[in-house]
């Protein structure tokens, strides 16, 4: 049943990508309750759910009540529920998309309740002609749909601390997620409203609380910028913009701005609070870096993961996520030594710009404590970092867009620790 040594690809027990395993992980002996379970058609020895009639149908499905346990975890300002962060439980997830209730959240001053049909997104500013659109007219337009991950500014900075903290693949990089998302080209609306040639960004505000407004380059509103209103196939949900979010594809999650109502044309950026107060970082010679807008191209193993401890030596799957904010993952390669040596992981496709990849290499763990990590490469050859390569970029405490490579101790009993390389 195992693979053989020729299989071997790396260090540590990595085995080629394209390993068969026959056999399987658990080629177990056939026991005594065999018989019952394997007989034909519904008797004495078949399953209770086979015996009695099941639930039944129900407008709105929600996820297996066995598996009520896998949520997003909230980190919320105390006295202000609604502001902070809640992150997707990445490590009890697979394939690519995210499911829209376990959607990392950010929400700067909670979310608004919107009544679609008064909701109005206005284009205004250097334009030939103002436009005021509902959310009917919008709905009348062309539309396109895409994957795309919608990654925060502030994911993984946990990472910049002295020593690594012991929490899961979520908890640590769980501020990125995955949707299908609907909606209208911004270049159309753009177009309809006629761009003074003057124009070269255009500031985003969004109708919550918070009144967050971000500057964003036009080119970026003319490539791949898109109004959404849909998200997996239903209606875009509240706490990601319901009715109507800014989508720009590998941006800071920031600049996507939710519950979207206004965009004006503007010779240059506004330098609005949200862009001055936050997301620039500091450099070593203490000038600070402003409109770092592209997130960098980075991978996180989910699996094995801290939480998730090994079933004994044998065959794994070792399975995780990886992307880029300028375009295609090209490869992924994983190390079980610590960085000594790499194998290169399976993609599994379609690999699409800009959106979650996933990323899958077998794995014979031989018992013996293994440090793991993973190394992605996106289309235009950017390299994930070294964290200690990451961290002398900036000056100390800049935690910003942090995409260098993470690791997993697994230990020798088979516990997961988080680690640095
Ligand atoms: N109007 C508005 N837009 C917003 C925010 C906000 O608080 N208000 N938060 C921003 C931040 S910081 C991030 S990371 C993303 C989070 O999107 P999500 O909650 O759909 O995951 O939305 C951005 N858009
Ligand atoms: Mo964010």
């Amino acid at each position: 049943m195992t693979a053989s040594d020729d299989d071997l690809a790396a260090g540590g027990g990595l085995l080629h990508r394209r390993t068969l395993l026959r056999g399987g992980v658990l080629a177990g002996g056939l026991g005594a309750a065999f018989a019952a379970r394997a007989a034909d058609g519904i008797g004495e020895g078949s399953p209770e759910t086979m015996r009695v009639p099941g639930a039944p149908f129900s407008g709105y499905g929600v996820p297996a009540h066995w598996r009520g346990d896998i949520k997003r975890s909230i980190g919320a300002v105390p006295d202000r529920p609604g502001t902070g962060a809640s992150r997707t439980p990445l490590e009890r997830l697979e394939g690519t998309i995210t499911p829209a209730g376990l959607h990392y959240e950010r929400h700067h001053n909670g979310i608004p309740d919107i009544d679609p049909a008064a909701h109005t997104l206005i284009v205004h500013g250097l334009v030939k002609q103002p436009l005021v659109f509902s959310l009917d007219a919008l709905l009348r337009y062309p539309m396109h749909s895409r994957a795309a991950f919608v990654e925060c500014a502030g994911n993984s900075g946990g990472m910049i601390a002295p020593q690594p903290a012991q929490t899961t693949a979520g908890g640590l990089h769980g501020l990125v997620s995955c949707s299908e998302w609907t909606g209208v080209p911004l270049s159309l609306l753009l177009d309809e409203a006629g761009v003074d040639p003057r124009a070269t960004w255009l500031l985003a505000e969004g109708g919550d609380a918070a009144g967050m407004s971000r500057s964003v380059p036009l080119w970026k509103c003319r490539d791949d910028a898109m109004i959404a209103l849909y998200q997996n196939g239903e209606p875009i949900r509240p706490e990601q913009g319901f009715p109507m979010r800014l989508l720009l594809p590998g941006f800071q999650g920031n600049m996507n701005v939710k519950w979207l109502r206004r965009l004006k044309l503007t010779v240059g950026p506004t330098f609005t609070k949200d862009e001055t107060s936050r997301y620039t970082e500091l450099m070593p010679d203490g000038k600070a870096r402003e409109f770092m807008v592209e997130m960098g191209v980075k991978s996180v193993i989910t699996r094995p993961s801290f939480g998730l401890n090994m079933q004994g030596p044998g065959l794994y799957e070792i399975s995780g996520l990886a992307w880029s904010g300028a375009g295609k993952i090209a490869k992924v390669e994983v190390s079980a030594d610590g960085g000594k040596s790499w194998a290169q992981a399976a993609l599994n496709g379609p690999v699409q710009d800009k959106a979650l990849t996933r990323f899958r290499l077998p794995w014979r763990w031989q018992g013996a404590p293994s440090l793991l990590l993973s190394r992605a490469t996106d289309e235009h050859g950017n390299v994930q970092p070294k964290r200690a390569d990451w961290l002398a970029q900036y000056a100390p405490g800049q935690a910003y867009q942090f995409n260098a490579i993470a690791a997993w101790q697994v230990e020798a009993g088979g516990g997961i620790k988080h680690a640095y390389a």
